[in-house]
């Protein structure tokens, strides 16, 4: 056997930072481990696949420990593809129903650790895509609602800070957290009084409509813009689907007690952007929507990003289908809405090619680990959305710190 093959495989069942039952794996190559887990979302995309088999979680960890891994045991790992060969080849399923994609997602990716550790080298060199490293901008989340927090919260899921112009990662990391310390206390003076209460992704959850929402987030970004001497966006993700009501093809608004049309839902879009200046924008409409989002892509073209998640789902066929439409400028990628990190690493090929920006994304649920900042650095991805607050999210900042002392703290991406 290789230095780079695989010895053994065992995965178990462990919880994600929301306190979900996940699937977390380790892969042994040659003398070394390698260990992950997946995440959850909780605003799923309709087109995503299947995250486990029927029988959930303990179902995929009986799969992968009496099934997988003696298939998989003596694969060399110097090369993903061969693993991920394997479990094609075990679930050919459009929809990974029988593995599950977060079965596949921890397998492959504790893989890549492994197999990197063996090599010797850092596992953003061993999954790269692009030649030169750069250090992604961290897109952070403030102030959430939606499907992310409880009732009366915003109805827009996130409102984020992004530090375009911060001139290294440490102000970058930084800016965003002030942006969180002081939006704490922009909402206690607001409302008189707030418990600092947060959601799923460790964005704060006030009562207050979106629209106030912003008002707050605006004005803290733009006091700390001031304190740090350099440029801080605001964007949001709308997650548009959640908010969709396909009976009264209408867009509901529980906190603010309204229904929008599409027409107004895309009118209320240009008019924040134009208001909150808002320089990125995540599923303004609902996911089937391809046209509705060529519309107002056309519209704000220039003026704001406009990012499909739950439109794409990481998935090459979507994207070129609205590559052709040109309904994006940007996408988010989330390896386990497509399970295999080499149909997400397709994925961002094409968008590389076609100059859309690649958002590589952390879920509302989340392991407490930091490798999805490798997985962006190793991709190219000038967005890493990783939010700002919890330790699920710093894990992933403080990663880029790490990654930042090999590759140079000021090789930051520009937009
Ligand atoms: C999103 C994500 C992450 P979820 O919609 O972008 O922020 O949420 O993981 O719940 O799909
Ligand atoms: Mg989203």
């Amino acid at each position: 056997m290789s230095e780079t093959s695989i010895k053994d495989v065992k995965a178990r069942l462990v919880y994600n930072s929301r306190g979900e039952e996940t699937i977390e794996v380790d892969v042994v190559v040659g003398k070394s481990l390698g260990r992950a887990a997946a995440p959850a979302g909780k605003s799923k995309g309709g087109k995503e696949v299947m995250y486990y088999p029927s029988g959930g979680v303990v179902e995929a960890v009986r799969i992968v420990n009496n099934e997988i891994a003696d298939k998989l045991r003596g694969v060399d790992a110097s090369n993903i593809d061969n693993v991920e060969e394997v479990l094609k080849k075990y679930d050919d399923t459009s929809n990974l129903r029988k593995i599950g994609g977060n079965t596949v997602y921890a397998i492959s990716l504790a893989t890549c650790i492994a197999a990197s550790n063996s090599m010797g080298v850092p596992l953003y060199k061993y999954l790269k895509i692009v030649d030169d490293f750069f250090l992604p901008l961290p897109l952070g989340n403030v102030i959430g609602g939606g499907r992310h927090a409880g009732k009366g919260a915003p109805d827009w899921q996130e409102l984020l800070a992004l530090p375009m112009e911060a001139p290294d990662i440490h102000s970058a990391v930084k800016a965003n957290i002030m942006i969180h310390e002081y939006t704490g206390r922009l909402l206690d003076k607001a409302l008189g009084g707030f418990t600092l209460g947060k959601g799923d992704e460790g964005a704060y959850a006030p009562p207050i409509d979106t629209f106030k929402a912003l008002e707050i987030l605006k004005e803290s970004v733009e006091y700390v813009s001031d304190e740090l001497g350099f440029k801080i966006g605001v964007g949001v993700d709308v997650a548009a689907s959640s908010l969709w009501d396909p009976k009264s093809k209408s867009y509901v608004y529980p906190t603010e007690g309204k229904k929008l049309s599409k027409k107004e839902q895309i009118e209320r879009i240009v008019d924040w952007v134009e208001r909150f200046n808002l320089i990125y924008v995540e599923d303004p409409l609902e996911e089937n929507d391809m046209d509705g989002f060529a519309e107002l892509n056309e519209i704000l073209y220039r003026k704001t990003l406009i990012c499909g998640d739950d439109l794409i789902v990481t998935n090459p066929e979507i994207l070129r289908n609205a590559v052709d439409k040109k309904a994006v400028t940007a996408l988010i990628i989330k390896p386990n809405q497509v399970g295999f990190l080499t149909t997400a690493m397709e994925t961002v090929r094409i968008a590389h090619r076609e100059k859309i920006i690649p958002v590589i994304s952390h879920r509302s649920g989340e392991p407490p680990e930091g490798y999805l900042a490798q997985l962006a650095i190793a991709w190219g991805g000038k967005i890493l959305k990783s939010g700002i607050m919890g330790g699920e999210r710093i894990a992933k900042a403080n990663e880029l710190i790490r990654v930042s002392e090999e590759i140079g703290s000021k090789k930051l991406a520009r937009l």
